[in-house]
């Protein structure tokens, strides 16, 4: 696996100088992506906390990208394909050219406010990549819950712990049987890049990548531990990294030894108010997950 990252291009697409916060996943997982992809690519990024660096000038990222809404980004990968469709039935680009269409949205819209037309889209199985950079948290707008935040976060709209589960979209995204659904994590770079080059490589239709961003700002932990942050997420099963490649599931990272998921959520403030209990509680939730199998 690590000759993959030693094999990656050195060109960079993502330049250094971003507003992203001090410790942010963003700039990690932007470079990742454009590496692989490569320059014939073209984004759709929407409102959220990538919006500055990549999109308002001057920004950091060096390929074409379409600034859209929270609600339409399933559209947009729709569009822009369509696009490219009609232009080579014109002759105006070359038909044998491979184009790649991209979106990368925030979890607040992809799981709530986006989600109808990422549901469409994906049922249309149109042709594009879809990322979720899910820091648990409308967080460009100062930190409000989104469907993603996870049980007993605090956010500043859930002072004393959210009362409701994670909305786990992998899954949703999984019922629409599309080609490629995959999970992926910022502290694994190797199983992360292989999955955008599987989903690059892979024929026409819809791939969904949901990249989980542990986030120094929200989730109130030092910025210098993100890596640390994402891998315990990993170690303790909260995040299970998986692959589902038309319909079959497969573990691609998994952990010796399940650590206890205390290790994880003693890490971070958000989590800070939580007593025993509430530990066990989180516990049997990441021991019933159905995708751990460890
Ligand atoms: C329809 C709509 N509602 C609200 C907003 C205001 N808004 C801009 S960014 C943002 C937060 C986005 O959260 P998320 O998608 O999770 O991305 P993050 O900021 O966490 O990166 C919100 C609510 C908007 N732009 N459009
Ligand atoms: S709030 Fe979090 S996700 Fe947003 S830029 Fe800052 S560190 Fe990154």
């Amino acid at each position: 696996m690590e000759s993959l990252i030693d094999n990656l291009s050195r060109e960079e697409l993502f330049h250094s100088g971003h507003p992203f916060c001090p410790g942010c996943p963003g700039g990690m997982m932007l470079r990742w992506i454009t590496k692989v992809m490569g320059k014939d690519t073209i984004a759709c990024i929407g409102a959220s906390c990538l919006v500055l660096p990549t999109l308002v000038y001057p920004h950091s990222l060096e390929i074409p990208c379409l600034y859209i809404g929270m609600p339409p980004t399933g559209a947009g990968i729709t569009g822009i394909s369509a696009a490219i469709r009609v232009l080579k039935r014109k002759n105006r680009i070359s038909s044998d050219r491979k184009i790649n269409v991209i979106a990368i949205m925030g979890d607040g819209s992809t799981g709530d406010i986006g989600m109808a037309s990422l549901s469409g889209a994906a049922e249309r199985n149109e042709d594009g990549i879809y990322f979720c950079f899910d820091n648990e948290a409308y967080m460009n707008t100062g930190i409000q819950r989104s469907g993603c935040t996870p049980y007993l976060s605090w956010t500043t709209s859930t002072l004393h712990g959210k009362t409701e589960n994670k909305k786990d979209i992998p899954r949703i995204m999984a019922a629409h049987n599309i080609p490629y659904v995959a999970t992926a994590s910022v502290g694994y770079p190797a199983d992360f890049i292989r999955k955008i080059e599987k989903a690059k490589k892979m024929g026409p239709g819809f791939k969904y990548i949901h990249v989980q961003s542990p986030c120094p700002t929200g989730w109130r932990f030092p910025e210098n531990k993100t890596v640390e942050i994402a891998r315990l997420a990993v170690e303790t099963g909260f995040w299970p990294l998986y692959e589902i490649d038309h319909q079959e599931f497969n573990l691609t990272t998994q952990p010796a030894r399940r650590r206890p998921v205390e290790d994880y959520l003693k890490e971070q403030g958000r989590f800070s108010n939580l007593d025993k209990k509430d530990i066990q509680t989180m516990q049997a939730w990441v021991d019933n997950r159905p995708e751990i199998g460890i």
